[in-house]
């Protein structure tokens, strides 16, 4: 038995979407799912409890750097991440690959791995599909990622059909090196960048391998909205209806509205996490940057239809002072808000399908963000 399986509990007729169950060793988790973003061991300024209180009940985690600082070995020895971690949701790593592909001239590919240099003392590392799976089989994650290549976007057609080839050996090895178990479910991840053909030809070998559940890479990653979507057009129908779906690093709000109407189940990114430190929040009314002036006399919650925490009990005005002064509670505030609204929009998003009104949920909300669709 794997350790992971997707319970669909319905279609939707209009849209590809799907209501679902993710069955996982640390809980069920509603899907479509929004995964944060806790990159070393901790999703940035907030707690465990906090994190469930707002609505989260899987995150994900990184294997680049749990890898490089402290160790996976030391994470073993604490018992594995979730123990390190005191968080018995469920967690989902990244297996390395678009980390170390994102660092550019510091690293060299070969066919046997990754050779990289550690942005934290430059010394040399080395990633390969065994070692990636295996860093992972020690941290204990409940979904364990394959080893790729996020192919770079622009890129040309050879070279993307190279990667997109090499990503599926190694996927291969991944699978020789962590077979299906009980506790930790590998997922294969779909390459071959804007090229119909590449695309399919990823997904169809992927999908060969029966694997517990595939994720789609290299989107998002600097190409048009409009060809992200179309690659999900065609790429997603490829991929068996009984699995769960992933698309990897996606979490703008529209993003996420367009990707579970084409068929997708689970996304994680930085963006909302990463946003709020800077001062920007998410609503319902489109971004607010409440770092800007504007706000400086604004005694109003962020967002006064939000029923998280921070917009229960602080004003703009005392964010934004927080913010400037770059105090910790001020980054604090805004990721629970961030997080709250991202959780609560796959809620809703959960609730519409349910309802049979998913596409009227996505104009809607359209409307109230502002976008002009
Ligand atoms: N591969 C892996 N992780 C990722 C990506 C990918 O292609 C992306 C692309 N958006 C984000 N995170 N392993
Ligand atoms: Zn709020």
């Amino acid at each position: 038995m794997a350790a992971v399986k997707l319970e669909i509990l319905k279609k939707d007729t209009r849209t590809k979407a799907r209501l679902g169950r993710l069955h996982t060793p640390h809980g069920m988790i509603e899907t479509p799912v929004f995964m944060p973003v806790g990159t070393q061991a901790t999703v940035k300024s907030v707690s465990p409890e906090e994190l469930k209180a707002l609505g989260a009940n899987m995150i994900l985690s990184n294997t680049y750097h749990l890898f490089l600082r402290p160790g996976h070995e030391l994470i073993k020895r604490a018992g594995g991440l979730h123990k390190f971690m005191n968080w018995d949701g469920a967690i989902l790593t990244d297996s390395g690959g678009f980390q170390v592909f994102s660092l550019g001239d510091l690293r060299k590919i070969t066919e046997e791995g990754v050779e990289f240099r550690s942005h934290l003392d430059g010394s040399k590392q080395f990633l390969s599909p065994e070692k990636a799976t295996e860093i992972q089989i020690a941290l204990g994650s409940d979904i364990v990622m394959a080893f790729d290549e996020c192919t770079p976007y622009p890129a040309n057609r050879e070279y993307t059909k190279k990667s997109a080839e090499r990503t599926f050996r190694w996927l291969k090895r991944c699978k020789n090196t962590l077979p299906t178990t009980e506790k930790q479910a590998l997922f294969g991840i779909v390459q071959g960048g804007m090229y119909e053909d590449l695309r399919k030809q990823s997904a169809q070998e992927i999908t060969e391998l029966d694997l517990p559940g595939y994720a789609l890479g290299g989107l998002s990653v600097g190409e048009p909205k409009e060809m992200m979507y179309e690659v999900l057009d065609y790429t997603v129908p490829l991929l068996p209806e009984a699995k769960p779906r992933y698309l990897m690093g996606v979490g703008s709000p529209d993003d996420l509205i367009e990707g579970v109407m084409r068929g997708i189940d689970m996304f994680d990114c930085v963006l909302p996490t990463r946003i709020a430190r800077n001062g920007t929040a998410m609503t319902r009314f489109g971004k607010v940057v409440v770092r800007n002036a504007t706000y400086a006399d604004d005694f109003t919650p962020i967002d006064p239809t939000c029923s998280c925490y921070t917009c229960q009990n602080y004003s703009r005005a005392y964010i934004r002072h927080l913010i400037k002064a770059d105090e910790i509670f001020g980054h604090r505030l805004m990721t629970i808000h961030n997080l709250h609204f991202l959780t609560h929009l796959m809620k809703e998003v959960r609730q519409a399908i349910a309802e049979d009104q998913l596409p009227e949920y996505r104009k809607q909300f359209f409307a109230d963000y502002g976008y002009k669709k």
